[in-house]
This record gives C-alpha cells, structure tokens and sequence, in this order.
C-alpha cells in the first residue's frame, strides 16, 4: 500500500531567512515540504525540502507552474524584495516583485488549487508614518517607502481575495525579527558583525546611519511560529506579529559591543550614506490578537537575541580562521 498523501506545504522565499526556520517546524510536523524558488533550488542545509519548478515573480506562468505541480495544501508566500532603502533604488522592480509578485502569486492559487490555505507576508512598513504607537490590526496604513508601499499593495489585495473569493488567506503584518541567518545589509547583522571584526582586529570602526532609529526587533524563530499557527485557526486573519518592546539601533551597538568587551562609543561612527530619519512616531507593536486567538508569544527576549547573533558571528568567524588555516 502506498503511504497516505501527506500534507504538503508550498513555501516562496526559502533562500531568504525566514523559509529555513519555517521548513524546519513544518518538518517537525510531518508535513511534505516543497520550495519554489528563482533558481528552482533548495539550500543544502535543507535536504528534506523538495524542488517545486522554478519560479520568478514577474511571471504569471511560472507560479501556475508550481503550484499545479505541487498541488499544495497550503502556501506560505515569504518571497520579496525585503530591503526598505534598495526599494528606493528600485521603486518598479519592488512594486513588481513584492506588490505584482503577491498579486500573481495569488490568482495562480485562486485558479490551481483554490482550496489551499495561504499565508501573505506583510510588514510593519505598512504603517510607515502611523497616527499612534504601538499599531495593532485597525491602525491606518500610511506607507513611507516604495517597498510599504509594495506591500500595502499586498496587503490590501489578500483581505480583498478573501473576501472576494472566499479564499482562506491569512496575513502577518511582521514587525522587525533577526536572527544568524538575517543578511548583513539589516542593521542588526551588520552591527554584531562589525562588533566581531573589531573585537578580533579585523577591522577598526564600524559606520552606521541613524542610532536612535527605534524598531520592534524580534527573533526570526519566533515569528515563524506565528506564521505557522495563522494557517491552523478555523477562521482566516490578519495578525501583528511583534514583540511590543521599542528598542534604538544604539541599543543594539551598547549590548554587542559591551558583549565583546567594547565600548561602542570607541567605534561606531556615523555615515550619511546610511541615515533615514527616524519616524516621530516609532514603529511598535501590538500584537495582542495573535496572543489570544493563535495562543502565540515570543519567546526570545532582546538581550537574548542580540547575544544570539553576536555568538553566531563568534563562532562563524572562528570557523573561518580554522578553515583559512588548514
Ligand atoms: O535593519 P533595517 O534595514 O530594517 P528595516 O528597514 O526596518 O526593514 C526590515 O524590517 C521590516 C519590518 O519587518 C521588513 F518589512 C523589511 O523587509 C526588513 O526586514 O533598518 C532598521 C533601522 C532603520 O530605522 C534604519 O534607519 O535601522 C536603521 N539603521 C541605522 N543605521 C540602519 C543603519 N539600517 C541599515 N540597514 N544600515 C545602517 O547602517
């Protein structure tokens, strides 16, 4: 007798930080897991993931592709252009990939396999200038950034399928969430990085823009859990995913620094090529609704989590020294 079909998850985005974290869950689950990706491939660190045919975002076809090959149960679409300060780079290429990405995404599930439950990825950069801190689900979306923009496109389109089409489409309006696996143009990588290289002599100072940009941070773990528990309720929602806490890129310098040994007064200079203005009224939220309805809280504390990244570069580092010896 053949196994029974298992359920089977379609995740967009497993090469960027949060897909392996998620993978790694659903794996736990027992569920059959598919990517599908730009290159049609899958990290090696992921082996008990599968291949669904490529795909590129700015191609209606090649996500009707996918999706009819995997026949998923469920989507989780993660893929975007994440980086707020390239999007002013590259306004059309993000509304592209990140608005008309979701748009595309969603109606080759609508005309595929309408049944599936999917997960879109929204950002607190919805609310880039919000009227009051923190936000919740109700607060006004007022976007400050091509890529906000992007995906307050997104955003607005799932809730509208869902009702349109009846479609079971959650979204997470996800508020900042770090982690090793975070690339290091982020803030957050790229100061625990560059607090390592210092430490080890690699490096003297470190340039950053704005110090008292203040953001909700989380671990990137954590918010996958969230993610996870969104396609698991009866009703499909939208759902902040924060941890509730307002912390300053500075913030961030004093721990790793002050981890290492360091003063991060002795090294942080400031670069104009780096400044955004921070927003009069912080990005925090409030994320009470995924509290009482998916029984979700975060489980990394702040100090925990910039310790965690700081560790990680230790020790990646570390390896590398070994590697470059041998
Ligand atoms: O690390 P960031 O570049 O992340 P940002 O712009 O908040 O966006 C991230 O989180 C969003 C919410 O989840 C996502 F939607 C988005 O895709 C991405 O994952 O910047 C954080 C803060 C900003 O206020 C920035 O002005 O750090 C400040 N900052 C100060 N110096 C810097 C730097 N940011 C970067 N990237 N580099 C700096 O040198």
């Amino acid at each position: 007798m053949p196994d029974a079909r298992r359920w089977r998850a379609l995740i967009t985005g497993i090469t960027g930080q949060d897909g392996p974290y998620l993978a790694e869950i659903l794996q736990t689950e027992g569920v059959e897991i598919w990517a599908a990706s730009r290159g049609g491939r899958v990290p090696d660190e992921l082996p008990f993931v599968q291949a669904a045919p490529a795909i590129d975002l700015r191609d209606a076809t090649s996500l009707a592709r996918a999706i009819a090959a995997v026949a998923p149960d469920e989507v989780y679409h993660l893929a975007a252009q994440t980086a707020v300060w390239q999007s002013w780079d590259d306004p059309v290429e993000t509304g592209d990939i990140t608005g008309l990405g979701t748009a595309r995404l969603l109606e080759a599930v609508r005309r595929e396999a309408p049944t599936a439950r999917v997960f879109v990825a929204a950002t607190s950069e919805i609310f880039g200038e919000p009227e009051r801190a923190p936000q919740d689900e109700t607060t006004p979306i007022r976007p400050a950034s091509p890529y906000g923009a992007a995906k307050a496109y997104a955003y607005t389109l799932a809730r509208l399928y869902r009702q349109q089409h009846g479609m079971y489409i959650a979204v997470g309006i996800l508020f900042n969430h770090e982690s090793p696996r975070r690339p290091p143009g982020f803030v957050t990588r790229k100061i625990t990085r560059g607090a390592v290289a210092i430490a080890r002599g690699e490096a003297r100072s470190l340039e950053l823009g704005n110090l008292d940009a203040r953001r909700d941070w989380g671990f990137a773990g954590d918010t996958v859990r969230a993610i996870r528990a969104m396609l698991r309720t009866d009703e499909p929602g939208d759902f902040v995913v924060a941890t509730g806490e307002s912390h300053a890129v500075r913030d961030w310098c004093e721990l790793a620094f002050g981890k290492l040994g360091l003063d991060y007064r002795d090294h942080v200079v400031t670069n104009p090529e780096f400044w955004r203005p921070a927003e009069p009224v912080p990005l925090v939220g409030d994320a009470t609704r995924a509290r009482d309805v998916l029984g979700w809280q975060p489980a990394v504390t702040f100090e925990e989590l910039v310790a965690m990244l700081v560790e990680a570069d230790q020790s990646a580092s570390q390896k590398s020294e070994v590697r470059s010896q041998t």
